[in-house]
């Protein structure tokens, strides 16, 4: 899908700002007919929870509705009108003056409408009614159940399967985007690096609806120059002297898309490209030709007041942290992040590991870390939302030069009966939608081990989520060293042409605490923690990242192990750096990028 623009046929109206908002009581239904009766506001884009300061707002399971008005201008009423939203967390009933006119279940991914035949003259009335609830059929994944209270009222309960705030509502841009009636309706570019002859081939595709005769594709270097020109749906172009996209030294290419009738241009769409080459073979993970190694984070889209809300700032700070500390990449940790976010990633040559919301696929999910057998996949019914979430990630995200990796799941029960039956469908799903046929990989949770795992037939590369001296052996490093190295070694025993990432491992750090012993919670023992872990990550040839958990503190659902949220981060939700952030940075921008493990 893509992202909205304005180019010399289009124009995009942004209708973030206030808009109405309220809960939905139970037994008593909103009239979708009517204006919303309420005057109270949410900004939008954000999280609602954190803008109330009512606890049964913030911690509401159920519906919610939101409402705002707006206006299209005469001069525009011969576009086609498209609504979109970058997200609607978790299910959206969208209405325009009273009428539902579309309904997307997914909180992480865009879903777009055509308004024209339900706009009225001056002012139109744009309601949505929200769902955050989750259950065993969708992704992420919660156990869901309800009560009565006292006068009989039904009270939703929600469980998340999953250690991050259910936070929901209207998180991203929504926007009307304007094309001509005949259009470019999706552009798909796949370039071919051939790096002995510094040479690529730009393989687009463009599909188009209307009245259209050709497509003119022009590809303009970053200074906006044309370097290269055809005509065709499918064109494949050459670039001669071709300047690739490296990690953190991004280049972007840009393809602009013509539609044209009787030679006249009637839709031009750009599109941002960048060239690089991504293998993985001999148990290394070569970006343009020479190793590379992952230094970064697991994330969250979290943030003080915004919640899951786009927070641009708060992106453009985390990137800039990123570089300063000699971190390369992240991990979507566990949804996919924001349009925006990706196409910063784009412009600042961060490496992404993109993720699906398949977060939570583990029955018995929980901090029992023994490993038994569970009933996993026969109780959850999240395939067909699981294909959907690859679809949708897919269709957004493929054109990205930031998306190296695709994870198809994070920390699911893959040790159990069923689990390589319920994967491989999902990956071949993968592969067979990637045009650009990147690498897949799932995180896995400690239980799955190198003898354990039914899946791992199906990965590029073997992506680890471990937690030595911290839920097992807690404030061990002597022991976590032993099994950090013991497993590792196994893993590149039995699988040596696979790499080998951290995709998570840390400890939860209160800032401010101390100790002359190095405890856990202390800012001493995370840093302890991560200088044993770096050290035993070193000795192995086939490991080729390391994606700490995580880059700053975080909201979660209430837990005992939980004070105010997740305290593994090496910053503060707030970015400050806890004290491992120097020794982190002293270590990262002294690992090259390129060959660090060159065999
Ligand atoms: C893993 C999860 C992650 C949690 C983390 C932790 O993938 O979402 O936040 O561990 O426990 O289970 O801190």
């Amino acid at each position: 899908m893509l992202y909205p623009t304005t180019t010399a046929t289009r124009t995009v109206l942004d209708l973030s700002g206030l808009w109405k908002f309220m809960l939905e009581t139970e037994g008593a239904p909103v009239d979708a007919t009517l204006p919303l009766p309420t005057t109270d506001v949410m900004a939008v884009p954000a999280s609602f929870n954190d803008q109330s300061a009512q606890q049964q707002v913030r911690e509401h399971v159920g519906y919610v509705w939101y409402e705002t008005t707006f206006s299209v201008a005469d001069f525009l009423r011969g576009q086609r009108l498209i609504l979109r939203f970058g997200s609607a967390t978790h299910e959206a009933w969208v209405y325009l003056n009273g009428q539902e006119i579309t309904h997307h279940k997914g909180g992480f991914t865009p879903f777009e409408v055509a308004i024209n035949d339900n706009l009225v003259a001056g002012e139109n009335r744009l309601t949505v009614k929200l769902s955050n609830m989750l259950d065993y059929t969708s992704l992420p994944v919660a156990h869901y159940s309800e009560t009565h209270d006292a006068d009989g009222k039904l009270v939703r309960h929600l469980d998340e399967n999953f250690d991050f705030f259910n936070y929901a509502g209207l998180q991203r841009p929504v926007k009307i985007y304007t094309t001509p009636r005949s259009y470019v309706a999706d552009v798909t570019v796949v370039p071919e690096v051939d790096l002995d002859q510094h040479q690529a081939t730009v393989d687009t595709r463009v599909v188009t609806q209307g009245d259209v005769d050709r497509v003119r594709v022009t590809l303009l270097d970053a200074t906006g120059q044309p370097v290269a020109t055809g005509t065709g749906k499918h064109t494949q172009l050459t670039l001669p002297q071709v300047h690739l996209w490296q990690p953190l030294h991004a280049y972007l290419y840009t393809a602009r898309v013509e539609a044209l009738k009787n030679d006249q241009v009637v839709d031009s769409y750009d599109e941002p490209f960048g060239v690089r080459k991504i293998e993985v073979t001999n148990g290394q993970f070569l970006f343009n030709g020479e190793p590379f190694y992952f230094k970064g984070f697991g994330k969250h889209e979290d943030s003080a007041i915004h919640g899951r809300g786009l927070n641009q700032p708060a992106n453009v700070l985390d990137i800039n942290l990123m570089k300063k500390m000699g971190a390369n990449s992240f991990r979507t940790s566990h949804y996919p992040y924001s349009d925006e976010m990706m196409r910063l990633c784009d412009r600042e040559g961060i490496v992404v590991i993109d993720e699906v919301p398949a977060v939570g696929l583990f029955a018995s999910f929980g901090f029992d870390l023994s490993g038994k057998q569970d009933n996993t996949w026969q109780v959850m019914q999240t395939a067909p939302a699981h294909q959907q979430a690859i679809r949708e990630m897919i269709d957004r995200d493929k054109n990205h030069a930031c998306v190296a990796m695709w994870s198809i799941s994070n920390e699911a029960a893959n040790f159990t009966e069923g689990a390589y039956e319920y994967f491989k469908p999902l990956f071949d799903l993968a592969r067979q939608l990637d045009p650009q046929n990147r690498p897949c990989t799932y995180t896995s949770i400690m239980q799955t081990t190198a003898e354990t795992d039914k899946c791992i037939s199906l990965v590029d590369v073997i992506a680890l989520n471990r937690y030595y001296g911290w839920y097992v052996d807690t404030g061990d490093l002597a022991k976590a060293e032993t099994a950090t190295r013991d497993e590792l070694a196994l893993y590149q025993q039995l699988y040596p042409d696979k790499p080998i990432i951290y995709t998570e491992y840390g400890t939860d750090t209160i800032a401010g605490v101390h100790s002359n012993y190095g405890e856990p919670f202390s800012e001493e023992f995370q840093e302890d923690y991560y200088r044993m872990t770096s050290k035993v990550f070193d000795e192995f040839d086939n490991f080729v990242g390391e994606q700490l958990w995580n880059f700053a503190d975080f909201q979660t659902k209430f837990g005992i192990q939980r004070v105010q949220g997740n305290k593994k981060g090496i910053f503060t939700r707030d970015r400050e750096p806890k004290m491992v952030v120097r020794y982190l940075s002293r270590r990262w921008n002294a690992i090259p990028n390129l060959g660090y493990k060159q065999k």
